[in-house]
This record gives structure tokens, sequence and C-alpha cells, in this order.
């Protein structure tokens, strides 16, 4: 087979990818190990940033977010006793969206599927060629067991952190940073009304918690536990024990709602870069060139910027051969990544116990600083928020 971009990874940052260059008559073919119903099935992030939501209207896929999603001024920021409201829109005049990444990838499957996009699912045994030539090619045993090679001009790597084209970087080119976390995340997703009409981010010495949602029916909670914690050693009660002690359940008469989980899971945390984004004809986007912690919601919009920035370079690379912008495409998406994987360490740090006294005392400093200096609130509030695409 051939095509001119060979995009391996059907997660948002492969879809989105194969939608830009659609739009621009760029021809490529998206390489799928799972299921389309598992890739679009699976529970991940919540938020989208302000410049997400502004690109994926100007590309029309904004309706459904505008329809069923929900715009969130701020969030809230509290520990034992205090809980505090950052407003973005006053701080830095951007908002925020709560809208389900498994919503957003069944939006850029239907579009694609609208554009007769070429998919391959369910193949295993990928493989990436030639990178450092003109001709890369990938090759996979396809859905019946039959060995596929796809030749193109360009392969992206759009296969997350554990896909293999990352690995497809000689090591003599390639350098990564890793920070591992010593907690995880235990995420549910419940068939209960949200508590709170914004996210609420909770320190407690018990660890921390937070509140977000999926729907006016459906919450979406995390707790912090240690990492490698066991799932069967968290029944639903001592669950929602733990999120109403560390919320604040009962203080200036505010309740938790408790309801049925649908769905649990533990979330290991670490951040992790790799550069360069680019080697010859190979581009990583997305969580196949880095990782966040969750506690910054950048993940997704993340790797939304990443293809914002790449789509553009390709564009100019195939149809105009000028590869100025692909020449720059890893430099100026690691500015941004190392800005994101900043925030999201600094969010993490500030939010999740130690244990040890000290760091619990400098927390508690950060978080009334943040929470009563406009210049602090405002901060936050610029990287959460969202920096415009391209910063
Ligand atoms: P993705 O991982 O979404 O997609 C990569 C795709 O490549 C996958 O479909 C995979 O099956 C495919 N692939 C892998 N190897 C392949 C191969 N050999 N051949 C073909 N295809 C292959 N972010 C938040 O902000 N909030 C959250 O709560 C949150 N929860 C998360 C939970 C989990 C378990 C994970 C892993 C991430 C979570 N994230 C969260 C971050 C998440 O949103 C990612 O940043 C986002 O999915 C990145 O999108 P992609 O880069 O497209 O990678
Ligand atoms: C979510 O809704 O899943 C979510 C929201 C904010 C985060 C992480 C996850 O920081």
């Amino acid at each position: 087979m051939r095509t001119e971009v060979a995009i391996v990874g059907a997660g948002p940052a492969g879809l989105l990818l194969s939608h830009l260059l659609g739009l621009d008559g760029i021809d490529s073919v998206v390489l799928e190990r799972r299921s389309r119903a598992y890739v679009e099935a699976r529970i991940r992030a919540g938020i989208l940033e302000s410049s997400t939501v502004d690109l994926l209207d100007a590309v029309g896929l904004g309706d459904r977010v505008h329809d069923e999603g929900d715009e969130h001024r701020g969030i809230y920021l509290q520990w034992p006793q205090e809980r505090h409201h950052l407003d973005f829109v006053d701080l830095v005049g951007r908002s925020v969206w709560v809208y389900g990444q498994t919503e957003l990838t069944r939006d850029l499957g239907v579009a694609r599927r609208a554009a007769d996009q070429q998919f391959a699912y369910e193949i295993s045994d990928t493989a990436v060629h030639d990178i450092e030539t003109e001709h890369p090619y990938v090759t996979y045993r396809d859905v019946v067991g039959d060995n596929v090679r796809l030749d193109a001009d360009v392969v992206v790597g759009c296969d997350g952190s554990f896909g293999p084209c990352r690995s497809a970087v000689p090591e003599h080119v390639s350098r990564t940073w890793e920070r591992v976390y010593p907690y995880a995340w235990l995420g549910v997703l419940a068939n209960v009304p949200p508590s709170t009409d914004e996210l609420i981010y909770a320190w407690h010495p018990d660890g921390f918690a937070l509140h977000s949602m999926r729907s006016d029916t459906v919450s979406r909670l995390y707790l912090q536990v240690p990492s490698g914690t066991d799932i069967d050693e968290w029944p639903d009660d001592r669950i929602w024990d733990a999120l109403a002690a560390r919320l604040g359940h009962g203080q200036d008469g505010w309740q938790l709602a408790i309801g049925p989980i649908a769905e649990k899971s533990v979330l290991p945390m670490r951040s992790h870069v790799m550069e360069p984004m680019r080697h010859g004809r190979l581009f990583l986007a997305g969580d196949a060139a880095h990782i966040v912690p969750p506690t910054g919601a950048k993940g997704l919009n993340l790797a939304i910027a990443d293809v914002a920035l790449l789509a553009p370079a390709l564009l100019a690379m195939l149809r105009k051969g000028d590869h100025r912008l692909a020449d720059a495409y890893s430099p100026t998406a690691l500015r941004r990544v190392w800005r994101c994987t900043h925030f999201s360490w600094w969010m993490t740090t500030m939010l999740h116990h130690s244990g040890d006294a000290f760091d619990a005392a400098l927390q508690q400093s950060q978080l009334r600083w943040v929470t009563t200096s406009e210049a602090g609130a405002a901060g936050l509030a610029e990287n959460y928020a969202g920096l415009p695409i391209g910063y």
C-alpha cells in the first residue's frame, strides 16, 4: 500500500492529525492495534483548554463540545476548612471546557469515517523502517493475519507511550527525561450528579482528591493512593469515605453525593519527555513523545497542540517542498511540552501529600499564595486555561 502520511495510533493525536491533513487534501492511513470499539470506549482526560476548543471549532469539530460539553470559568482549590475559587476568565480572559476524551475520540472517528479515511484496526507487529531516507515505510500484520507494507513520504508516531515509533529514534540521537512519582491516582466514574459546579482540587493530609465530572448525571473523581496500589484493596464504600473526608463533606454545609461506581482504575503518575520529536521522516506527537501527570489536565491538550503544529509543517513539506516548518517542529513543540511538563509537575507537587511535614507546610503556603495573590492566581490560570497553540 502507499500513502503520503502513515499515522501510527488512532488516539486523539492520530485522528486529529488525519483530519487536519485531510482538510488540505493530504492522504493518510491510520494504523491502530486495538479495535475501534476499544479505542472509543477508553476513559481518559476530561478537560479541554480554550485553545483546543478554538482549534476544534476552526476545523468543524466543535459543535458537540458546545452542545454537550460544559464551559467552566475556573476551578476550586481547597485544603481543610478552606475552599477558594480561581476565576480564569477574570484572571486571564480564558475558560476551559469539560468534555470527555471518550466523546472527542468518537467525534473524530465520525468525522474521519465521513471523509472516507483509511484505517487499519486490530493490527499487530507494527514496525517502522527507513526513516532516515525519503521513502520510509511501516510493516504490520493486519486483522486477518496478512503481512502488509505501507509506503509513505512521512511516518507519524501517535502511538502513545508504549508504541514502537519512539524507539525507532536511534539512541545516539534521542535524549529522555523522567520523573516517577511515589503515588498514583485511583479514578472512579460514578453514576451520580456532580456535587460541585466546577472542578475541586483538594489538598488533604490523607492525600489529594479531585472532583471532576462528565455530565449532569456522571461524576469523575480521583484519590491519591500509593503507587502500585491494588484496586481490589479499595471497595466502593472505602473509596466514598476517603473522597468525603478529603473533599470536605460537611464543611460549610457542603455535601458529597455518592452513588454507584461504574468504573474504577489506578493510574500511575510520571513525567516523561523525549527529544527530538522528529528524526528524518519520522515525527512524534502526543504521548509518544511526552507524558505528564494528569493534575494539570494537560495530556490530551498537549497531544492536540502537537498535531496543530505538525499538520501545516507537513503540508508545506509535501506540497511546496518547503522544509522550514518541519525542521522547526521539534524545537517549537518542545517549548510548549516543557512548559506543560513544568506546570503539571508544579500542580502535582503542590497538591499531593508526600508524608513530609516540611513539604506539607510549603504546600500550604503555596496554596495560600495562589489563592490570595492575583499574580499567583493568574500564573496558574494562564497555564491551566492553556497557552496559545504555537506558544
Ligand atoms: P493515546 O495513548 O491516546 O493513543 C495512542 C494510540 O496508539 C492508542 O490507541 C494505542 O492503542 C495505539 N498504539 C499503541 N501501540 C501501537 C502499535 N504498535 N500499533 C498501532 N497502534 C498502536 N489526561 C488527563 O488530562 N486526564 C486524565 O484523567 C487522563 N487519564 C489518563 C488515563 C490513562 C490510562 C492514560 C494512558 C492517559 C491519561 N491521560 C489523562 C492522558 C491522556 O489524555 C493522553 O495524554 C492522551 O490520550 C494522548 O493522546 P495520544 O497521544 O493520541 O495517545
Ligand atoms: C478528568 O475529568 O478526568 C480530569 C480533570 C482534570 C484533571 C485530570 C482529570 O486534572
